[in-house]
């Protein structure tokens, strides 16, 4: 039996079996094409970028690790996220940071970014057919070193970073309006103490006035949404995090940007899938920084785990796939950089998937009715229903290899390129 016919004929019955509990696999997969996952650009460089300035030091991130071929240049970068891609089905999108300027050997600082300075992303993504997405960088900076940024005392380094977040709301404006869809433009920043502060009030209030003036030119939302992303604690920000999950949940509300919920950025136990639905009620549209954190924000490759899966069932329960922005936010250094891309969007892609193959009104229909033993033992039974077959079907139609054939290709392109770059 050929590959083809297997898939086929396995789809064929699984296809059955779901329609059979009132699932439709195809509107499943024509659902799942519909969704695009913004690919982070950092995941191929360990969030080095191309300043060749500070490390990560003082930006409470840490990329462990030392796999070797990671990305030098922007064409090195590129190149890679294109070898990813074609091991994604579906069509998805690039999330920038603004440290992967090219600025051809010129010094640019960051308030002086300009849509030049990413004109060779720019076309990348047009030759691509991928919308872009993009990220002000507040660290790996002199002015970033001693762990704050926006909510700074010293006016001047506050400055500095409004300006930098005005030029990068400019660009992503110029992004979205060139590729005609808009930009997630999101501000995260480190700002924090390692040891407990007296005043926990005044940094907020700093930050608040900082981000008032980063956001006061309005730009069409057609071609910029803003998000915001708050954090519980970072590396050297253990006591103390100005840009907390509360603060920014209040800044999102009253100045209507999006939020961003990152995986990693709450209590160890605490998941972000529950969130959705109670932020959604007071915010337009939310970002998503799907990661993986173990036992800290370690931003491990994301895999398919329950707490992934509870994410993709709150967007597609919720009715929220156009209200919500998934992005990807994990950097791994010890493992093929190319291959923790494909891993971890696959793994997303799969929990959409599903998420979207279940019988959700039936589900619905014995909760309402307080048949609480039909909605466990049907959820449990949707556990071992043959998804799988689904998925290869999706990856056959979008061209994409089968199983673990897309492996192959990414160990042939570690060593035809990766280890050349020594
Ligand atoms: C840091 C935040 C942030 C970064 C990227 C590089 O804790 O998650 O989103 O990971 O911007
Ligand atoms: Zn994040």
């Amino acid at each position: 039996m050929t590959t083809m016919t297997r898939v086929e004929q396995a789809y064929a019955l699984a296809r059955e079996q779901y329609a059979a509990l009132g699932v439709d696999c195809e509107a499943a997969l024509a659902a799942l094409k519909g969704i695009a996952i913004s690919l982070h650009c950092w995941q191929g460089d360990d969030v080095s970028g191309f300043e060749h300035g500070d490390d990560l030091s003082g930006s409470g991130l840490a990329a462990t690790g030392n796999y070797p071929g990671k990305a030098r240049t922007a064409d090195e970068l590129r190149a890679d996220l294109e070898m990813a891609f074609r091991m994604i089905p579906g069509a998805h999108r690039l999330n920038l940071h603004s440290l992967y300027a090219e600025t051809g050997g010129k010094k640019v600082d960051r308030d002086a970014l300009s849509p030049e300075h990413f004109a060779n992303w720019l076309s990348w993504a047009q030759g691509q057919g991928c919308g872009l997405d993009f990220n002000p960088s507040f660290f790996a900076h002199p002015k970033a070193a001693d762990g704050f940024t926006l909510a700074h005392q010293d006016a001047g380094i506050r400055r500095f970073w409004i300006d930098h977040g005005i030029a990068c709301r400019r660009i992503g404006a110029h992004f979205g309006k060139v590729l005609g869809t808009p930009c997630v433009t999101n501000v995260w920043i480190p700002d924090g103490y390692k040891d407990t502060p007296v005043d926990r009030l005044a940094h907020r209030r700093l930050l608040k006035d900082s981000l008032d003036a980063v956001f006061a030119e309005k730009i069409d939302r057609a071609y910029l949404l803003d998000a915001v992303e708050g954090k519980l604690f970072g590396i050297g920000s253990e006591s103390y995090v100005a840009g907390s999950h509360e603060f920014y949940i209040g800044y999102a509300v009253a100045n209507g940007t999006l939020l961003c919920l990152d995986a990693g950025h709450f209590h160890p136990t605490e998941t972000i899938a529950d969130k959705i639905s109670s932020v959604l009620l007071y915010v337009d549209e939310i970002l998503l920084h799907v990661s993986r954190g173990v036992r800290w924000d370690s931003d491990h490759v994301v895999v398919l785990s329950d707490d992934l899966r509870a994410i993709a069932e709150e967007i597609v329960r919720g009715g929220f796939l156009n209200r919500v922005h998934i992005g990807l936010d994990f950097f791994d250094a010890s493992i093929n950089r190319v291959a923790a891309w494909a891993i971890g969007a696959r793994g997303m892609e799969k929990a959409l998937l599903l998420a979207l193959l279940e019988p959700t009104d039936t589900l619905r229909r014995y909760e309402v009715a307080g048949d609480f033993t039909s909605r466990l033992a049907l959820l449990e039974e949707l556990k071992t229903l043959p998804a799988g077959a689904v998925w290869d079907m999706y990856c056959l139609r979008e061209d994409v290899p089968l199983g673990m054939n897309w492996l192959d290709e990414v160990k042939t392109y570690e060593t035809r390129v990766l280890t050349e770059r020594g």
